[in-house]
C-alpha cells in the first residue's frame, strides 16, 4: 500500500490483488508473489485536491486572522501592563482615573509623554507632574467668546444651570463690558421658567421677549434689534428624548449666526455626558459650558467631554450666586484641578 501511494499518490485505490506463482516446478519451491492492480481517478482526485486546497486556504486565513488579533491584543495588553500594571507611571494613571479621566485617555496621555520625553528612562516625579499638567492642558480646548458674537443660545439637559448661567453672563456683559443685553426665552415648557428669567431681567433692567414658536423667534429678535447682544434661554431637554431635541434644533435653525452653548454639569458621569453630547450634536452647538464645579471633586469628565467632542469650553460655573460664580474656562486651571483633585 505504501509503495502504491508513493508511486500514484494518496488517492490511489487497489482494484485487484492476486497471488501468483512462478510457472513450472520451481514455482512450488519459491514463495508466492502478490500482483496488485491499482488506479487513480485523476478527475476526482483533482477536484478533491482543489476542495482540499480551498478549505485549507480558508482555514489558514482564519488562523492568520486569529493570530493577528491575538498579537494585537497581546500588544495592547503589554502596553497597558508595562504602562499601567508594572510601569513607573502607574500612580499617575491611577490618579487620573480616580479623577474620572477615561482609562484610555489617561493611558494615551502617559504614553505620549513617554514617547515624547522618556528616551527609555523613567521620568522623575517633578518632571512628570509638569509634563502631565502640560499634556492635560493641551487636550483641554478652551476658547473665549469672539467679540463679534451677538446671539448666544444656552442649550442642554434639564437642571444643569442654563438659566442661571445665562443670568450670570448677562450681568457680566452688561456690567464689565458695558453691553446692551437683551434676553429671549423659548422655555414655555416648564411652569415658572419664563418667570425665573423675567426676575433676572427685571433686576438688571434688561428687555426680555418670549418666543412661543420658531416663527415667533424672528419677531422677538426684531424687537431686540437695538441690543448689542441677545441671550436665548431654552428648555432643558432629555438626551433620551429624540423628539424634544429635534424640536429644539428646529427652533435653532432660525438662528444660523448664533453661538450655541451646550451647558453640561461637571457632576454628570462620563457615559451620560457622551450620550448628551452626541444627541445634542444636531443642535449645532459650538462651545461647551461646565457648571457645578463646586459640587464635585472629580474633574476628569470635563476633559473627557472636551476631547470626545473636540468642542472648546467657554465658561465654568462654580456656585449658585448670580452674577459672581462664573469664569472664563482656563485650561491651566482645569488641568490643576484634575492633577490636585
Ligand atoms: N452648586 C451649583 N448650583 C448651580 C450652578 N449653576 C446652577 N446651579 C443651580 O442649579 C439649579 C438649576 O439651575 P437652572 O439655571 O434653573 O437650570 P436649568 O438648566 O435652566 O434648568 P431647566 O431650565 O429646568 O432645564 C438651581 O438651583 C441653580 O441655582 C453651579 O455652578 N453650582
Ligand atoms: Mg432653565
Amino acid at each position: 500500500m505504501q509503495q502504491i501511494k508513493r508511486e500514484l499518490g494518496p488517492e490511489a485505490i487497489i482494484i485487484q490483488s492476486r497471488k501468483v506463482r512462478k510457472k513450472g516446478l520451481i514455482g512450488f519451491f519459491t514463495p508466492p508473489k502478490v500482483e496488485i492492480t491499482a488506479a487513480v481517478d485523476l478527475a476526482s482526485s483533482h477536484s478533491k485536491q482543489d476542495e482540499f486546497g480551498a478549505a485549507a486556504e480558508m482555514r489558514w486565513q482564519n488562523e492568520l486572522g486569529e493570530l493577528k488579533q491575538m498579537v494585537q491584543q497581546m500588544f495592547a495588553l503589554q502596553q497597558k501592563q508595562t504602562l499601567v500594571d508594572q510601569g513607573p507611571y502607574f500612580p499617575y494613571w491611577q490618579h487620573l482615573v480616580m479623577q474620572g479621566v477615561e482609562e484610555k485617555l489617561a493611558q494615551t496621555m502617559l504614553a505620549e509623554i513617554e514617547n515624547e520625553y522618556g528616551n527609555g528612562e523613567t521620568l522623575k516625579d517633578e518632571v512628570m507632574k509638569l509634563l502631565l499638567q502640560k499634556k492635560i492642558q493641551q487636550k483641554l480646548l478652551t476658547e473665549k467668546l469672539p467679540a463679534s458674537a451677538r446671539i448666544l443660545v444656552f442649550t442642554g439637559p434639564t437642571g444643569v444651570g442654563k438659566t442661571t448661567t445665562l443670568a450670570k453672563l448677562a450681568a457680566h456683559l452688561a456690567l464689565y463690558q458695558k453691553k446692551k443685553v437683551g434676553m429671549i426665552t423659548i422655555d414655555t415648557y416648564r411652569i415658572g421658567a419664563v418667570e425665573q428669567l423675567r426676575t433676572y431681567a427685571d433686576i438688571t433692567g434688561m428687555p426680555i421677549e418670549v418666543a412661543m414658536t420658531p416663527k415667533d423667534m424672528t419677531r422677538a429678535l426684531k424687537s431686540l434689534a437695538d441690543q448689542d447682544i441677545i441671550l436665548v434661554d431654552t428648555a432643558g431637554r432629555s438626551a433620551k428624548n429624540s423628539l424634544q431635541v429635534m424640536e429644539l434644533s428646529s427652533f435653532l435653525a432660525q438662528l444660523p449666526q448664533a453661538e450655541i452653548f451646550l451647558v453640561l454639569s461637571a457632576t454628570t458621569k462620563t457615559s451620560d455626558l457622551y450620550l448628551i453630547v452626541d444627541k445634542f450634536r444636531q443642535t449645532g452647538y459650538n462651545r461647551l459650558i461646565f457648571t457645578k464645579l463646586d459640587e464635585t471633586s472629580n474633574y476628569g469628565a470635563i476633559l473627557n467631554a472636551i476631547s470626545f467632542t473636540g468642542s472648546p469650553a467657554a465658561y465654568l460655573t462654580t456656585g449658585q450666586s448670580v452674577p459672581d460664580d462664573i469664569e472664563e474656562a482656563d485650561a491651566e486651571k482645569i488641568a490643576e484641578l484634575i492633577l490636585k483633585g
